[in-house]
């Protein structure tokens, strides 16, 4: 009775096929509740490794991004909203300006809002405790894109990691460096935001790997917080400190390597040439400067992440067991190469 009373295959109640009395409306009420169960399980399929489809229950996607001032953090965003428009998800974005407690709170209101996962970069390595446990309570899984955190366990406290290997880059600037200036240096370093896990880590491995050479110096060391305006001030100051002891900047990205750029011609000085400018992100306008003689070389960090944030977060809900981290292959642009992939640098 109760089959003739609703179609499994358009969903529709056939109100002719029920009698009148209590027997039909306990009908109609337990067809009501089937169809509810039917279409619910549906929305929860299409919601599943794809982000959507026709029907609705479009999967809801949060980002919570650290900021969007300059082009590595332009290119990261444009590239996760783009993947997700192109997969059909929903996506919930969230911007921090640069202040580690407003990403904190944004993290809570996506939780609060219950989307189906969450991508976090986050701005400093520690703090985000609080918003992970909530995020595990409701079961909501959380992926770190772009930077790292110290303390949470990935498969534990969050999914997986995706991004670079940030002590290969500043060694692979540090290598490259000793070979230059046959292991003599006076060195500037342009620090990245402080408590990021990135700027310890192009610190250490930089460090590292000109540890053996006596004569290469780190003179002085700053914090200029990824920004060209910050990177410029701040050069400006230790030129005047340190004038012609200066042989090389190594910035931890190239906004800040630009900023330096600035404040070396604003002294008189050759960036390039007199002064060796390094750094890590490999942008447009840092292969543009290394083109013009500007600039020496840049590692690549890549910040195009869509494509792998949401390969993982599909391979996660299929119940795909996934490493700890998974780490970006990136290249090193110089002289050499530089006019070559200026064409596609963000
Ligand atoms: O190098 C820098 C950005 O977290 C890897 O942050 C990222 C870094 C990137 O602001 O330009």
């Amino acid at each position: 009775m109760l089959s003739r009373a609703f179609d499994y295959n358009t969903g529709e109640v056939n109100m002719k096929s029920l009698n009148n009395g209590r027997r039909s409306a306990f009908a109609i009420l337990l067809a009501v509740a089937l169809l509810a169960l039917v279409t619910g399980g549906c929305r929860k399929k299409e919601g599943g490794a794809s982000g959507g489809g026709a029907g609705g229950g479009k999967m809801r996607v949060g980002f919570s991004q650290t900021e969007t001032d300059g082009p590595w953090r332009i290119a990261e965003t444009k590239s996760m909203q783009d993947e997700a428009a192109k997969r059909g998800y929903e996506m919930v974005f969230t911007n921090a300006r640069g202040d580690t407690a407003t990403q904190v709170s944004n993290l809570e209101d996506l939780v609060a809002q219950r989307v189906d996962a969450i991508f976090l970069a986050p701005r400093e390595a520690k703090g985000y405790e609080g918003p992970l446990q909530a995020a595990k309570e409701a079961g909501i899984p959380v992926f770190l894109i772009d930077r790292e955190l110290e303390g949470p366990k990935a498969g534990d406290d969050y999914v997986t990691f995706i991004g670079s290997n940030f002590i290969e880059e500043g060694k692979r600037a540090g290598e490259w460096l000793a070979k230059q200036t046959q292991g003599k240096a006076g060195i500037i370093e342009l620090l990245g935001t402080a408590g990021s896990s990135v700027a310890n880590d192009r610190h250490q491995g930089f460090a590292d790997a000109i540890k053996s050479y006596p004569d290469m110096k780190i003179i002085a060391a700053q914090d200029g917080n990824f920004t060209r305006a910050q990177g410029q001030n701040v050069m400006q100051n230790l030129i005047q400190a340190h004038g012609k002891t200066i042989t090389v900047v190594y910035a931890h990205n190239d906004e800040m390597a630009l900023g330096a750029i600035q404040a070396l011609k604003a002294a008189g000085m050759n960036p390039g040439k007199d002064v060796i400018v390094l750094s890590v992100d490999g942008q447009k306008s840092a292969l543009e400067a290394i083109n013009a003689g500007e600039m020496n070389a840049t590692v690549e960090c890549n910040p195009r992440f869509g494509p792998v944030a949401f390969d993982t977060l599909e391979k996660f809900k299929r119940g795909e067991r996934l490493p700890p981290k998974i780490i970006n292959q990136d290249r090193f642009f110089d002289k050499s190469n530089a006019a070559q992939f200026v064409g596609e640098a963000f």
